[in-house]
């Protein structure tokens, strides 16, 4: 049996489930040496000078950014890798037909030969991790066992981890049981296999952080959202953000986006001049956790403590609290170094400096037609470094939610702002959202898929039974929060945005929120309700009004074509396609002429 590095801590010892769980899994990947984290700042210290000399992370400029440094990955190894990832139900049909399939069964066997010495001449860290607020009846715990030093640095500020959770598991066995090896990177060895029915992953051949950083996209969205529908609620990829007024009102709203597609941005955004006085407090930006509680109210907790948002586009422009945010105590992922030791990425302020070295560690030349910063490439940091970070974070009853919004990148169809005239009509909305395809996932770019709810790659059983209880969620409710969908992304006939998006999104929310108070008429179309032409508050924004009027316009022969288009992607649900959906789709067709 392998060295034990840490000292056995009493809560460890007064769990043998997890012990032996351990102790059978190190028997399998063999590794030198066994740490368990304790998540304390002499650790992370300990940790960062060993990924230091190890040439796992490089050291930035001290000066420029305090306690920061670079990883950078093998160039095969860059984004999630959604082929490679696999839902292991015992019935095929229950990972259903947006999902790669395996039996667990077979995974176990398979993976299991990949684990089998995986970790000879390394180090095993174990890594307790809690998702959800300190003492949140909402909260889970999941255990990760990985033999990567980034993932134990990232996990570190992702979470909350270490003896924390030890404390929160005590001696029960419901926590998510992870292993994660980084194995050769080969892509014929890569798997990332989910075990929904046993509450277990196994990540093998990949240290991408939506890979490798198991409480993430694997616990706190694939496992998460089956748990939720055992048990009555819902895990989405959504940024849960809270809106002050002037007068002190704070309005909560969660938004689903898929990868890329901005839900960072939004969270953290700051109003433009003309919204003096309004505080948008950021709670989470990537995930949301929304539970029924007595009151008949839908809530919000961010299962996470920290962002591991896209570098690239990140700007004092578009992000200024995420600039802020990387400022110090960061971890960056395949972004550019300058020769100073800071880091760099396409889209940040300023012209680029004349050299710079790019993400592969290569040296790079302003003019040159390679990307210095990897499309993909992230920060991660804790949510605590963001100035608007809410103050509500920690709250175990999370923030109670007045409006959900769905919003996709499309070029055409859909409209600036539109608002559902019910639950399920939302639902409907949400469950035929469709996106062009961006960086955050291997594959082609700009491609159009339909992305149920922005979870088409998060959702960890049959996409069916969970549009069926989204929709069965209303009658827990007794104020479901009103349903709305937004655009930023609609282009006139060259090609150009037609809405500044950013800060300037502020001005769609602020709709939203007046909606949702009650306090504003809105205009009846067959789709959806939209702004009266000229309602939207337009005041300081340079731009024509007949461009923001395009960018809002319900056009019925799109509108049907898209219904339309829906038919292969409903057919594909089978018998698992809720009749409802089937009969809002026939509703929406029937009034498109
Ligand atoms: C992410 C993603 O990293 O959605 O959040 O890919
Ligand atoms: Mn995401």
């Amino acid at each position: 049996m392998a060295n034990r590095e840490a000292p056995v801590s009493e809560s460890k010892l007064q769990n043998p489930h997890l012990t032996s769980w351990v102790d059978e899994l190190a028997r399998l990947c063999k590794p030198d040496r066994v740490h368990w984290c304790d998540g304390s700042e002499g650790e992370r210290q300990r940790l960062t000078a060993l990924a230091v000399s190890s040439g796992v992370l490089l050291p930035l400029d001290p000066a420029q950014y305090p306690n920061s440094f670079l990883h950078r990955s093998n160039p095969n190894d860059v984004a999630r890798s959604e082929q490679l990832t696999f839902i292991c139900s015992k019935n095929q049909a229950d990972a259903g037909p947006t999902n790669n399939w395996m039996s667990p069964a077979e995974a176990y066997a398979k993976l299991g030969k990949l684990f089998d010495g995986s970790m000879r001449g390394r180090t095993l860290y174990v890594i307790p991790y809690v998702m959800g607020p300190p003492g949140s009846e909402f909260a889970k715990v999941g255990v990760e066992l990985t033999d990567s030093v980034y993932v134990a640095l990232s996990m570190r500020l992702m979470t909350r981890m270490g003896s924390e959770a030890l404390e929160a598991l005590g001696s029960s066995a419901d926590f998510n049981h992870g292993l994660h090896c980084t194995g050769d990177l080969s892509p014929e060895r890569r798997f990332i296999c989910h075990f929904p029915e046993d509450n277990a992953v196994w990540s093998f051949g990949s240290g991408y952080g939506g890979n490798a950083l198991l409480g993430k996209k694997c616990l706190a969205l694939r496992i998460a959202s089956y748990l939720g529908r055992r048990e009555g609620w819902l895990a989405e990829h959504m940024l849960i953000l809270g809106a002050e007024d002037p007068e002190g009102r704070t309005t909560y709203v969660a938004a689903a986006f898929p990868s890329a597609c901005g839900k960072t941005n939004f969270a953290m955004m700051v109003p433009p001049a003309r919204f003096k006085g309004w505080k948008l407090w950021t709670v989470g930006d990537d995930i949301a956790w929304l539970h029924v509680r007595p009151d008949g109210k839908l809530w919000a907790v961010n299962p996470e403590r920290g962002y591991f948002g896209v570098a690239p586009g990140t700007s004092l422009k578009s992000n200024p609290n995420a600039m802020k945010s990387v400022s110090h105590d960061a971890l960056f992922t395949n972004v550019a170094m300058t020769k100073e030791g800071g880091v760099w990425w396409e889209g940040m302020d300023g012209d680029p400096p004349d050299e710079l070295i790019d993400w592969q560690g290569r040296p790079w030349k302003k003019g040159s037609p390679e990307k210095a910063a990897q499309p993909n490439s992230r920060f991660t940091v804790a949510a605590s470094n963001n100035p608007a970070c809410s103050p509500h974070l920690d709250d175990p009853h999370g923030v109670p939610i007045s409006a959900l919004i769905f919003g996709g990148r499309r070029s055409s169809t859909v409209p600036l702002v539109l608002q559902s005239f019910n639950w399920a009509h939302g639902v409907f909305l949400g469950a035929t959202m469709a996106s062009e395809t961006t960086a955050a996932a291997g594959g082609k770019l700009g491609e159009l898929r339909r992305d149920p709810m922005a979870m088409r790659p998060f959702c960890g059983y049959n996409v069916g039974d969970y549009m069926q209880h989204w929709l069965d969620m209303q009658r827990r409710m007794v104020a479901p929060p009103k349903i709305f969908q937004v655009n930023w992304f609609r282009r006139d006939k060259e090609g150009a945005l037609l809405w500044p998006g950013y800060g300037e999104n502020m001005r769609v929310l602020k709709w939203i929120i007046d909606r949702v108070a009650g306090t504003l008429n809105a205009r009846e179309t067959p789709f959806g309700w939209v702004p009266h032409p000229g309602q939207l508050d337009l005041t300081g924004l340079d731009i024509a009004p007949e461009r923001v009027e395009q960018a809002m316009a319900v056009r019925d022969d799109e509108l049907r074509a898209d219904l339309e288009s829906l038919a292969p992607f409903f057919a594909d649900l089978g018998d698992r396609l809720p009749e409802a959906l089937s009969f809002q789709r026939h509703l929406l067709l029937s009034r498109a002429r």
